[in-house]
């Protein structure tokens, strides 16, 4: 096991891994930019290091930067939490090459998922099922017209670079897909550097589920179930739960097993996630593969008991999983809320500023993950996340009058959130009865 490691990230994922390795009784070193100076949460380090000013190209997306801290250091791995440099193969050669454990998957298995067309043949190859689409990346305009007109419209052209929607156009007709084509490859090219894309059929209002793995060095693949993650505005996740509701147990153990041979397919390890959309027969197709630890584990972690970065470090150390597949066990629901500061009345205009007031849920069945106190900042250079509210129960029902409670207990004054909007996504009867997809939040609250 490592003595020592360093956080790559900030805020409440920095927290959440400092945690982690004070439970596994390993060293722990966080970095910060000028905008995180004295923030709380890096008291609990036993070490930090400012790596520079608040924009993120010049700290927390700097690769010499972060490296040169780790060398001062002295750690033997770092840990890149979620979004910055988590997703980065080239990051992950930088650190294999200092002799520092890159805490997430190899540099091969980063660099396959991360392209989306290269990502679908493998889950062809896989025996997974993927939206029906074009066998590759589309080379010209007249084949692009061949392949709708083969489909039917609606298509959806992807990026193959592309990732949570990013280069991403729907032709409903010949005219929007001569005009979409075009559009979404110059913005993958601007975006990624590389304009190929490819085509899909587009799937209306599908449920968006995803399958947590986790997979060691030494071949053991196992799945730690599903979270539906439909609510979503702007590919920006609201609430997610597990288990995903209304979907049948045959469809769910389908899409678990189905992700298994994924991952083994890709020659991955460590912690991963298969995204999937679900259709209104329940048919599911997977889309792409998460590369990193994702902001809603703590969901995964709640239903199951399994701690997912004490996991991450432990793989990452060359350990062996501890527990086989029928180990895996599903205990109730669990659900989260992700509190922004944002204004939900103010088409979620970043509300950054001074944490004046900051009262927290607590009690039976809460988990509260944030780095903020009383009197906090709230940088404006950052993610606007400022915590994730938890809820695991024995049922749906009670999880949901938990969350209620927990939502009405949370009082934050000084800067604005998405604790107004939570509140009546859960009061919302579709919403209760699990009736979700991921056009729920435009149909229900936007342009209101
Ligand atoms: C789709 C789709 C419909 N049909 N693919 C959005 C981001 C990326 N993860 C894939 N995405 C979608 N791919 C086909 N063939 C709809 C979406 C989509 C979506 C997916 C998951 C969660 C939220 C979403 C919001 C809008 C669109």
């Amino acid at each position: 096991m490592f003595q020592r490691i360093l956080v790559a990230n900030r805020g409440e994922i920095a927290l959440r891994v400092i945690r982690a390795c004070r439970d596994l009784g390993i060293e722990v070193v966080a970095v910060y930019s000028e905008a995180d100076r004295g923030a709380p949460y890096l008291d609990l380090a036993d070490e930090a290091i400012c790596i520079g000013p608040a924009p993120a190209a010049q700290s927390y997306l700097n690769i010499a930067r972060i490296i040169s801290a780790a060398e001062i250091a002295n750690v033997q791995a770092i840990h890149p939490g979620y979004g910055f440099l988590s997703e980065n193969p080239h990051f992950a050669d930088v650190c294999r090459d200092c002799k520092i454990e890159f805490i997430g998957p190899p540099q091969q298995a980063m660099a396959l998922v991360g392209n989306k067309n290269e990502a679908r043949k493998l889950a062809k190859k896989a025996g997974v099922p993927v939206v029906p689409g074009s066998e590759g990346l589309i080379q010209d305009e007249n084949e692009a017209l061949r392949l709708a007109e083969e489909m039917g419209y609606p298509v959806l052209i992807k990026a193959a670079a592309g990732g949570g929607g990013r280069g991403m156009r729907v032709a409903r007709n010949d005219i929007n897909l001569r005009v979409g084509l075009k559009s979404a490859q110059q913005e993958a090219e601007s975006a990624f550097k590389d304009g190929s894309v490819y085509l899909e059929k587009y799937v209306e209002q599908p449920r968006h589920v995803e399958v947590q793995i986790l997979a060691d060095r030494h071949g053991n693949v196992v799945h730690l179930w599903e979270r539906d993650c439909s609510l979503q505005r702007r590919h920006q996740k609201l609430v997610e739960e597990s288990p995903a509701p209304n979907l049948p147990g045959p469809v769910r153990d389908d899409i678990c097993a189905a992700s298994v041979r994924l991952i083994r397919e890709a020659k991955y390890f460590n912690a991963g996630t298969c995204e999937f959309l679900v259709d209104k027969d329940n048919r599911f197709y997977f889309i792409e593969i998460n590369a990193r630890i994702q902001v809603e584990h703590p969901v995964t972690e709640l239903v199951t008991g399994i701690d997912l970065v004490q996991e991450q470090i432990k793989i990452a150390a060359g350990e062996k999983l501890a527990f086989a597949q029928d180990d895996v066990r599903r205990a109730g629901c669990a659900m989260e809320c992700r509190i922004n500061a944002e204004d939900p009345a103010a088409d979620f205009r970043p509300s950054p500023g001074v944490v004046t007031k900051w009262q927290t849920p607590g009690g039976p069945g809460v988990r509260l993950d944030t780095h903020v106190v009383p009197g906090y900042r709230v940088p404006a250079n950052y993610d606007s996340m400022v915590a994730k509210l938890l809820v695991h129960q024995p049922t749906r029902a009670q999880a949901l009058a938990t969350m209620r409670r927990a939502l009405n207990e949370f009082i934050v004054e000084g800067i604005k959130t998405t604790i107004p909007l939570h509140k009546e996504i859960f009061n919302h009867s579709a919403f209760i009865d699990g009736r979700v997809d991921t056009t729920f939040i435009e149909r229900n609250w936007m342009g209101k």
